[in-house]
């Protein structure tokens, strides 16, 4: 190591003893020996020994320097084992799972946890930083559509294979337990996949559609392919559905027409507005029929369900034009795109017109996913929070020890609690009804909660979320961190497979299919766990909160017995006063399993805490609404269009 020293006539160097030298002399460096400086001293020579760069810069008198930043940097918060680390999880595993199937899938799951936040979470990460784009053409003006994406993203798809993120729900290993199972490990793999979670639920409502309508060698072919383990085999699905006038009415809005080709087969015409992945293999998808004889004349207004390949043997793309990806708030690691359908080869796979019923055996899937993916993303931020709560000090201490944050922190907690409770009930009901073993009751219970699941905890995420975000402070706004982009991708929870609205609407359809007979299902389901929970003398401390649950359902139920007139007006209301009562039941449920101090507080501040019934018939009037949301609206000031 050696210095040219040009300003004083002195020769330093780190570490070492130096002699000095001559202005601009080349001087090296040499070891400090004690032969070295027994020789500079014999021969009265200056020595000097430099230690840090300070010293060697007030030594040269240089005046360059970084500023000053201080010797503090914030410990980041460390990651939980998203599995064994979600001890009310753990603990309803403990609960519902046998014990032979519990010892066989825990290593799995433990193994699976500690990978997520390892290797996948830095794959996911990968993917929200590369994001997908759209090569439309290539350099000499011919059309290639390509998408680009990056090799994480590839990565997690084979990854999604290789651990049967999808096959384990469909393989048969655990009977009545391999949703639960699937749908557990997709909780772990959700908030670290950099949302190849959305993909994967597009791919098992493919699966679980294949399944049940079986009646096609197209399908029975895509089914192999959609469940296998085989990276080299294993397909994703879109689900194309939306169209340009929008998503939630599907009949209404769909333009799409599919003629008939002759030779079974039929051509795809359209625009879909939202392929929420497009890079997926196949797609099931909704148009009207023409007769290639009647030009534009459908057969009948109502939709029939297709499938499709995206590309044809020849690796090109079957008839389809990538026209833009989506400029989205979040969930941007994602290639959603506006699809042109121009000849497009489909297979019809429902009856004529049946469409939007085939495609709901969808819906119930996809719908449980974002359910899972709404707890999961709660408990990941909640772990990254109270492990930062241990290390960040404020105020004297460090910030888990301060009161406040505390009371916010389990608040955040029993929230998480409930969703959890409810979304891997209803999945613990898909395995049965799966399996076949479900009650009647379990099945309306099944079809009738699973839109108030996806409303609520969508609602619930946003605000956890953005509570979680708090707690880390101006860090939680900061990009870099990794933490801001999960509000962004949170916001499509409450939209996406319908929105809060539509979900509120569905619970009332499937009360008016099922002729009541899904509330009497509910009701007795609530009224059972409770009865159980009261007659236990271990649960002396839930006898109130028992009593809360039981007084707030016959109020819900007096409500849909005697205001049949107020219950569109309602619908929203009455599915978040059932969800908090559903949940108030599973929670005293699950305590009076455990009996754990835990369990038992959360779900007493669950039922005595919070408002159970959100009814406001004083509200329910068309007349006063409109008033007040019209209130100040002036045509005459309204001037262009927003963009
Ligand atoms: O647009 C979207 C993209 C947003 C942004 C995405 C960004 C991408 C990033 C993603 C990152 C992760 S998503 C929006 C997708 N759209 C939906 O989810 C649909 C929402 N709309 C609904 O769910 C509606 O309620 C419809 C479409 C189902 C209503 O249609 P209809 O035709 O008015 O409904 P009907 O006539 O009441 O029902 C038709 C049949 C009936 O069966 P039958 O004829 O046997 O009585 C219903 O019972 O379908 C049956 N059905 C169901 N069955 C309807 N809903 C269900 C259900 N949930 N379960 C079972």
């Amino acid at each position: 190591m050696w210095y040219n020293c040009v300003r004083k006539q002195h020769t330093v160097i780190l570490g070492a003893v130096v002699k000095r030298g001559t202005v601009g002399q080349r001087c090296v460096a040499s070891s400090s020996s004690s032969q070295d400086s027994q020789r500079l001293a014999a021969n009265g020579e200056a020595r000097q020994t430099i230690t840090s760069l300070d010293e060697l810069k007030q030594h040269l008198g240089i005046d360059f320097s970084h500023a000053k930043l201080g010797r503090f940097t914030q410990t980041p918060p460390h990651q939980e084992n998203l599995f064994t680390n979600n001890s009310f999880l753990t603990s309803y595993l403990n609960r519902v799972l046998p014990r032979e199937v519990r010892e066989e899938i825990w290593p799995d799951l433990t193994r699976f946890g500690q990978r997520a936040v390892t290797e996948l979470y830095t794959l996911g990460r990968q993917c929200e930083l590369n994001q997908p784009f759209l090569k439309p053409y290539d350099a000499w003006g011919n059309r290639t559509d390509e998408l680009v994406t990056c090799e994480a993203w590839k990565t997690l798809k084979k990854i999604s294979a290789e651990e049967g993120l999808i096959a384990t729900a469909y393989e048969g290993r655990y009977g009545e337990y391999d949703r639960l199972y699937q749908m557990v490990k997709l909780g772990v793999f959700s908030p670290v996949s950099g949302l190849y979670s959305c993909p994967l639920a597009m791919t098992d409502g493919a699966a679980k559609t294949a399944l049940v309508l079986s009646n096609s060698p197209h399908l029975s072919k895509a089914y192999q392919h959609l469940t296998s383990r085989d990276p080299s085999l294993f397909w994703t699905s879109g689900q194309w559905m939306t169209e340009k006038r929008g998503g939630s009415d599907v009949n209404g809005s769909t333009e799409t027409l599919a003629v008939e080709s002759g030779n079974g087969s039929h051509l795809l015409f359209g625009y879909k507005w939202f392929s929420s992945a497009t890079d997926a293999d196949m797609a099931l998808t909704l148009a009207k029929i023409v007769p290639h004889t009647q030009q534009q004349q459908p057969t009948s207004n109502r939709l029939t369900m297709f499938y499709l390949e995206t590309r044809r043997d020849d690796r090109q793309l079957n008839g389809i034009q990538l026209v833009r990806l989506k400029d989205k708030l979040g969930t941007r690691q994602l290639p959603t795109a506006e699809l042109l359908l121009d000849g497009t080869t489909a297979h019809r796979v429902s009856d004529e017109g049946r469409g939007v019923a085939a495609i709901a055996n969808m819906l119930t899937i996809t719908r449980l996913h974002n359910s899972v993916s709404s707890c999961s993303l709660m408990r990941r931020l909640l772990q990254l929070s109270r492990d930062y709560s241990k290390r960040r000090c404020a105020f004297g201490g460090p910030v888990e020890g301060h009161v406040l944050h505390q009371l916010t922190s389990s608040r955040l907690e029993v929230t998480t609690r409930g969703c959890e409770a409810l979304t891997y009930h209803l999945v613990r009901l898909l395995g049965r009804e799966e399996a076949r073993v479900a009650s009647k009751t379990e099945t309306l219970v099944l079809r009738a909660l699973t839109p108030i699941a996806k409303a609520y905890t969508a609602k619930a995420v946003m605000s956890v979320v953005s509570e979680a975000l708090e707690c880390f402070g101006g860090q939680g706004y900061i990009e870099d961190t990794g933490l801001p982009s999960h509000l962004r991708d949170a916001q499509v929870l409450p939209i996406w497979e319908g929105t809060t609205n539509i979900m509120s609407l569905d619970y009332l359809r499937a009360l008016t299919k099922s002729n009541g007979e899904a509330m009497t299902a509910v009701y007795e389901d609530v009224k059972a766990r409770v009865q159980s929970a009261n007659q236990s003398d271990d649960m002396s401390g839930l006898k109130s909160a028992c009593h809360t649950i039981t007084q707030a359902l016959d109020s819900v139920t007096s409500f849909l017995q005697h205001k049949p007139h107020l219950i569109q007006h309602a619908a929203r209301d009455i599915a978040f006063s059932i969800a908090d009562i559903y949940i108030g039941s599973l929670l005293i449920e699950h305590a009076e399993f455990d009996g754990n101090e835990v369990s038992v507080e959360t779900a007493r501040r669950w039922c005595e805490t919070a408002r159970l019934v959100h009814i406001t018939p004083q509200q329910y009037t068309t007349t006063h609404n409109t008033a007040i949301v019209m209130d100040g609206y002036n045509e005459d000031e309204v001037y262009g269009p927003l963009f």
